[in-house]
């Protein structure tokens, strides 16, 4: 788990993604899919979206973003205690989204990679670590409600 002092790193830093949480939410997934492609596959309703610059005027696309990282936050916010949170994601995510927990990891890296991107000088390396170790915490927890529900990821 994470110490009390790493949890006030990840939402002390977690503050500023909510101060823009659709721009930060647009550039994650713009990020998932332009450095894995297949993950796109997985969304019936971006399947018009075929050029950089479509995505970018996506406001659906925008939209979803909102939806993931709000739902992120609340889990980050129960700082590990995120058994209820969690739960009805996995179901969704293994039962009906099929998501496999790898791409779970490209999003987590993803969104480590656009919040160095737009903090540089509040992320450093005791904050990268410790945000890696709750999303690490995140995954490894998605992983094994995903087990229960029957699906490897
Ligand atoms: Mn995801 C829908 C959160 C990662 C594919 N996702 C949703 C919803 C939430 C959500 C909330 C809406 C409620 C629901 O269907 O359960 N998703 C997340 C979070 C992460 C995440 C917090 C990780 C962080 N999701 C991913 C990844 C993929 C994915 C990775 C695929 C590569 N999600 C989906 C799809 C939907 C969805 C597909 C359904 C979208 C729609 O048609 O509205």
């Amino acid at each position: 788990g994470l110490s009390d002092q790493e949890w006030q790193q990840v939402l002390s830093i977690w503050g500023k993604v909510e101060s823009d949480i659709a721009g930060h939410g647009h550039a994650v997934l713009m990020r998932l899919f332009q450095d894995h492609p297949e993950t796109m596959d997985r969304f019936e309703k971006f399947r018009n979206l075929k050029t950089h610059d479509q995505m970018k005027g996506s406001e659906d696309m925008k939209k979803h973003g909102v939806t993931v990282l709000t739902q992120l936050g609340k889990i980050l916010k129960h700082k590990g205690n995120h058994e209820a949170e969690l739960k009805p994601l996995a179901q969704t995510h293994a039962t009906k989204h099929r998501v496999p927990v790898k791409y779970l990891e490209f999003i987590c890296e993803a969104i480590m990679k656009v919040m160095a991107e737009k903090h540089s000088a509040d992320f450093g390396a005791n904050t990268q670590a410790a945000m890696k170790k709750a999303l690490e915490l995140f995954r490894h927890d998605m992983a094994s409600k995903y087990k229960e529900f029957g699906f490897q990821g």
